[in-house]
């Protein structure tokens, strides 16, 4: 088929069209976003429990063997030692935010061998494990090490020990060894990592009482909301900025039921990712009627998964204010509970700066108390 000239220039300027009306399209185009996680992939990626097998490097064996060198008749024994097995080491990353990243088993590097004319094996390198803030390292149900500051290290297993050249054994009366020992086979144990996310403060409250919402109203932190209950499966962590770059972190956890402790609703054991909080911040929804019961239920369910853990300082939040009959149970609640709520609204942002400065009030006294007994406060 014989195409005609203005065909042919159809045909040839088709394809630059083509690529200008592309170029035009991402010029408007807006840049790609990362999308969240949302919160059900979230607790594929968020683990906060692993059982780790974790072996020492073996250490290289010890060589016997003779120096040899022409015209030297008793050259002696020159075997070198073998390296020492390489240690697995735990150490805290801030980087790594659970135990999702953490493998099942980890095998240490083993040391070189030793060599002839006294060489030396090569110890074997360190493996480090990264974990998060917050990893407590039980074996057993003894307690291991709690990794609760960044930079924290814990040696999982120790290497093998290097075996002996026959150099080694050389003495007065023994000027031609012949023995040498092999490598010792690195530590193995079992451990059970255990992850207690480390926060200033932990909010406790009933499933849609807005916890999340007012996570995401005071902090960066974007967890998810939605009018169903259980919402949040996973712990998140936000850290309320002030001026003087003060930095509180504050835990939005799941929400906690009436029974819990018998394993209703999403049960306790996620109550590990508040213990560590110096305070508590006991949310309660005014939406619903008698509120006050929501914040004896929270105490006992509280006080079933630890003892004295409702004793913590704290203060309580009356939430969504902005609604007419939520506003109006507002002097009922003050006066059940026989101190101050503070009453606020997550969707609108009504009263928030109350909440900042009790917030930080709780914190500079926690700041004082720990300096008092001579320890370090937590630090963000
Ligand atoms: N009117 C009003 N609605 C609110 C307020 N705060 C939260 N909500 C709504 O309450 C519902 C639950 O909010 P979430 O923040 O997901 O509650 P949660 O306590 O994190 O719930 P779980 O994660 O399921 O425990 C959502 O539909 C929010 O829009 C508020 O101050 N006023
Ligand atoms: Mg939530």
């Amino acid at each position: 088929m014989v195409h005609g000239p203005s065909r042919l220039l159809l045909l040839r300027a088709s394809p630059r069209l083509l690529s200008v009306s592309c170029a035009d399209c991402i010029k408007h185009q807006e840049p790609p976003r990362k999308q969240p996680l949302s919160e059900k992939k979230l607790k594929r990626h968020f683990v906060d429990h692993r059982r780790v097998l974790v072996r020492g490097g073996r250490g290289g064996n010890g060589v016997s063997c003779f120096h040899s060198e022409p015209r030297k008749e008793f050259g002696g024994p020159d075997g070198g030692d073998g390296g020492n097995g390489g240690h697995v080491i735990l150490r805290v990353d801030q980087q790594v935010k659970s135990l999702s990243s953490v493998l099942s088993q980890y095998q240490g590097f083993d040391g070189e061998d030793g060599g002839r004319k006294n060489c030396f094996g090569r110890n074997g390198a360190v493996l480090y494990i990264r974990v998060p803030v917050g990893t407590l390292v039980k074996e057993g149900n003894e307690v291991l090490a709690d990794l609760s500051r960044p930079g924290d290290k814990f040696i999982a297993a120790v290497g093998g020990a290097g075996g002996k050249g026959n150099r080694f054994f050389l003495a007065n009366d023994n000027r031609a060894p012949t023995t040498c020992t092999p490598g010792q086979p690195g530590q193995e144990r079992v451990l059970f990592l255990e992850l207690k996310t480390v926060a200033h403060a932990g909010l406790v409250g009933f499933p849609n009482a807005g916890k999340s919402s007012l996570l995401r109203a005071i902090s960066n932190a974007r967890p998810a909301v939605a009018s169903y209950p259980f919402t949040t499966l996973n712990p998140h962590v936000g850290i309320v900025h002030y001026e003087d770059h003060q930095q509180i972190a504050v835990a939005d956890i799941p929400g906690i039921i009436r029974g819990a402790h018998q394993n209703r609703g999403l049960g306790l054991a996620f109550l590990r990712h508040i213990e560590r909080c110096p305070f508590l911040l006991f949310l309660v929804d005014l939406s619903v009627p008698e509120p006050w019961t929501q914040l004896d239920d929270l105490k006992y369910e509280l006080e079933q998964y630890d003892e004295g853990l409702s004793k913590r300082p704290y203060a309580v939040v009356a939430n969504k204010i902005d609604l007419p009959q939520a506003r109006a149970r507002l002097p009922q609640l003050q006066a059940r509970l026989g101190q101050e709520a503070i009453a606020l609204s997550a969707a609108t942002g009504e009263n928030l700066e109350e909440l900042l400065l009790r917030l930080k009030e709780l914190h500079d006294r926690h700041v004082a108390t720990e300096l008092e007994h001579g320890r370090q406060p937590l630090r963000w």
